[in-house]
């Protein structure tokens, strides 16, 4: 029987049915403790990827997959995820295993130690990638972190990286001004942090990011678009 829940991982996903099993044993392996939930949002994904996650809830109870019916994507899953989340720490990582498992239980840590916000960033010490990365994927990349600090005065090192842990407490300061739109929710959730004057903790922590292996990336040039928007849309609600 697990014990009480301290740390909540959502994972959004679309089509990772080849990726997703792997990735739950994995995290498994690096939090054996049991205060642990694991929740997987999925968008309705034809390829059966909520049924991957249904077989592991059926033997363990800190593992399940809830369905995004609300406005489709991927910072909406994400939102519904949290909403749902028993722990008092809330993290979110892809579903693709890009994202190393073993750098989680850090950000927690920190989290936990002293941070309301960990942000996993590729481009600090210890941080990086553990294959060559797509020339152009790096480009948009940096591409956004220039835009992010232009447009909203953000110095994170890596804005776009996706992984993350918030503490809950943090996280529902900012959850009814949010307008989660597209795919970069951390971005949003670290702009309306710094956006409001209680001066919240926050920092980053390496990261190792993996190529995929199985499945399709679903960034798209209108993913790339809405993102764009969103970024000058919060610009307009900046103060600090
Ligand atoms: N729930 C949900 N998950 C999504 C959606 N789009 C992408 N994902 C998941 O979000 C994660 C990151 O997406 P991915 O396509 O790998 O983006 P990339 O890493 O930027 O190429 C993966 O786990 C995807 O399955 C969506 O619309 N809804
Ligand atoms: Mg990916």
């Amino acid at each position: 029987m697990a014990g009480k829940i301290k740390n909540s991982i959502v994972i959004p996903t679309f089509n990772e049915k080849d990726n997703i099993g792997k990735l739950i044993e994995k995290l498994k392996k690096v939090f054996p403790e049991g205060d642990t939930e694991i929740i997987v949002v999925d968008e309705n994904s034809p390829d059966g990827t909520a049924d991957v996650v249904n077989s592991f809830s059926e033997k363990d109870k800190t593992v399940r997959c809830i369905l995004n019916d609300g406005i489709p994507g991927l910072s909406p899953s994400i939102v519904k995820g949290f909403d749902s989340a028993e722990g008092e720490f809330l993290g979110c990582m892809d579903g693709d295993m890009q994202h190393d498992e073993k750098c989680i239980p850090d950000f927690f840590k920190l989290a936990e130690k002293e941070y309301d916000m960990v942000i996993g960033s590729r481009y600090v010490k210890g941080g990086g990638f553990a294959q060559k990365w797509n020339p152009v994927r790096k480009l948009i990349s940096d591409m956004s972190a220039f835009v992010a600090r232009i447009v909203l005065g953000i110095n994170l090192k890596d804005p776009t990286s996706g992984c993350f842990v918030v503490r809950k407490k943090a996280y529902n300061d900012v959850r009814n001004v949010m307008n989660p739109t597209g795919f970069k929710i951390m971005l949003e959730i670290y702009f309306r942090l710094k956006n409001t004057c209680k001066d919240y903790k926050m920092t980053e922590a390496p990261l190792i990011f993996r190529n995929r292996e199985a499945g399709e990336s679903k960034l798209s040039s209108k993913v790339i678009f809405q993102c764009a928007k969103m970024l000058f849309d919060l610009r307009k609600q900046k103060k600090y």
